[in-house]
């Protein structure tokens, strides 16, 4: 799969992708990232992409001129394995789903908002969808941009071991959070692992740690739980 992403900072996307897994997956050529500097496409001599509201208002929002011409340079032609996503704070909210969705194109090219924002025919005119990370103020699209990617390369084919791919269907496999764990040593400044997990008692084992998964949800994501319980009785 192939990102593009258009950015007026594309040196922040020089460390996202340089390790562990979508690393791995670019050395493989599974997963191919290109940065755009937005700055490319304006054609003044101070390379302006920004420009004052109509109508007053605080701050500056990204010009349409050059997202538009970039996005028409990096593809001359549409067609339906592409998609373009707006990346800002006003889209609707990500989620393994979206991930899922946006896996199954076979390039995506995305534009990452900056100041207050960006001009709206770029939403209505240009990208397929808008998309935010989160009810939380960021200062641009870039790190949204890097999360997206992230979230949708480990998805692609090959990319994780294939005994990982075929859990990865949900955000959680059973509607709960994953159960806690814990590694050598067995005693940690006192602070010991539930013993059951060293009895070798795989039974046991089993109902300690749905019982665990249970509980940290409650305790952290009660939210998920109707759903859980909705599952359950299917
Ligand atoms: C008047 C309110 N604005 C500033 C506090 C709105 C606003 C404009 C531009 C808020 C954030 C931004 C820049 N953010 C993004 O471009 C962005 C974003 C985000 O802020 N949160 C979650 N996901 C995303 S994706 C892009």
């Amino acid at each position: 799969m192939k990102f593009h992403v258009l950015t007026i900072f594309p040196e922040i996307f020089r460390g996202p992708f340089e390790h562990g897994v979508i690393q791995r997956a670019r050395q493989a050529g599974l997963v191919e990232i290109q940065i755009h500097d937005l700055r490319d496409w304006t054609h003044d001599r101070h390379r302006t992409v920004d420009d004052r509201p109509f109508g007053g208002g605080e701050g500056m929002l990204l010009k349409a001129e050059p997202v538009f011409e970039a996005v028409e340079a990096i593809w001359p032609e549409r067609n339906e394995r592409k998609r373009i996503v707006l990346l800002s704070a006003q889209g609707r909210t990500f989620h393994q789903e979206t991930a899922r969705r946006l896996s199954r194109y076979e390039e995506l090219l995305l534009i990452c908002g900056r100041y207050e924002g960006v001009d709206e025919r770029v939403a209505e005119h240009l990208a397929d969808e808008e998309i935010s990370i989160g009810d939380f103020v960021l200062s641009g699209g870039e790190l949204a941009a890097a999360v997206v990617i992230d979230a949708v390369a480990r998805l692609q084919e090959g990319v994780l071991g294939n005994e990982r791919s075929a859990l990865m269907e949900s955000f959680s496999e059973n509607g709960l959070l994953d159960c806690p764990q814990y590694t050598r040593p067995a005693d940690f400044r006192g602070w010991k692992a539930p013993e059951v997990l060293l009895s070798g008692d795989h039974e046991q084992i089993r109902i300690w740690r749905r019982s665990a998964a249970l509980a940290k949800t409650a305790r952290l994501r009660p939210d998920l739980l109707p759903e859980f319980e909705k599952r359950k009785s299917v």
